[in-house]
């Protein structure tokens, strides 16, 4: 009897300890979720497209003829994303894309390098052939409430004409999340509307999709600077339980 009594007496000072020590970490606990809740949205997974399964890039979406191909000149790592034409005549359209969580009223700055030709000189971008970036802004149905082209009408992209054959041109363009916005889906675009039927590659590396001041899309990781404050915070709230956490040590030894 004696001994049933000691046993349910450690149970209940165990139950009890465990709900103190609970309760004490408490503020901790939330400070930690609270960070890794926001780091779950990171920029533009695989931009560099190193990660494929195949030719295929991991993490993004295609339509038509868009790769992740071993690229001797990639503008990162050693791989790049290459994309070309349907060969079902003009005009038609090659993709790559993924889509990020945004916060409306934000502005976002989509970025990357995109290049003209294989990089030794061959399978350049005939006729009117485009290539370029494109911010397209979806609510939670994924249904279009807005979209922004940098196409080489707009002052960026390339095509046959403007640009610089065989070297990587750094591409940004910065939108506003509009109204409704719940998603930004950043596309990569292979324009094929030559009426020649004329072909040509284009290739994408190193894209970034980053929330104004570098925080990364909504609910990205935040600033240094926040992130101390609310470790500072968390560290305030817990110091205020030390007397408790004294005394919870001294009835665990
Ligand atoms: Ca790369
Ligand atoms: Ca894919």
């Amino acid at each position: 009897m004696k001994t049933t009594r000691h046993k349910r007496s450690v149970t209940i000072r165990s139950v009890s300890v465990y709900r103190r020590l609970f309760l004490l970490l408490l503020p901790l606990m939330v400070v930690i979720s609270s960070i890794t809740a926001t780091e779950g949205h990171a920029a533009v997974i695989n931009g560099s497209f190193e990660s494929a399964t195949g030719n295929n890039p991991d993490d993004w979406t295609e339509f038509g003829n868009a790769y992740s191909e071993s690229d001797p000149n990639a503008q990162d790592g050693s791989r790049s994303a290459k994309l070309f034409q349907n060969f079902t005549g003009a005009p038609n359209l090659t993709g790559a894309f993924q889509d990020q969580a945004v916060t409306v009223g934000q502005n976002y700055t989509l970025s990357g390098y995109l290049r003209n030709g294989d990089g030794a000189g061959g399978d350049y971008l005939q006729a009117d052939n485009e290539a370029f970036l494109k911010i397209q802004w979806l609510n939670g149905s994924y249904v279009e409430v807005g979209a922004y082209e940098y196409a080489p009408y707009n002052g960026g992209g390339i095509d046959s004409s403007t640009a610089q054959d065989d070297q990587w041109i750094y591409n940004t363009l910065t939108q506003t999340a509009p109204a409704g916005a719940v998603y930004g889906r950043v596309t990569l675009i292979h324009n094929y509307k030559g009426s020649d039927y004329l072909g040509g590659s284009s290739w994408f590396d190193s894209v970034t999709f980053e929330a104004e001041g570098g925080g990364g899309p909504a609910g990205a990781a935040p600033e240094p600077g926040t992130a101390a404050l609310i470790l500072v915070a968390g560290i305030g709230l817990f110091g205020r339980h030390r007397g408790s956490l004294k005394r919870l040590i001294n009835s665990l030894s």
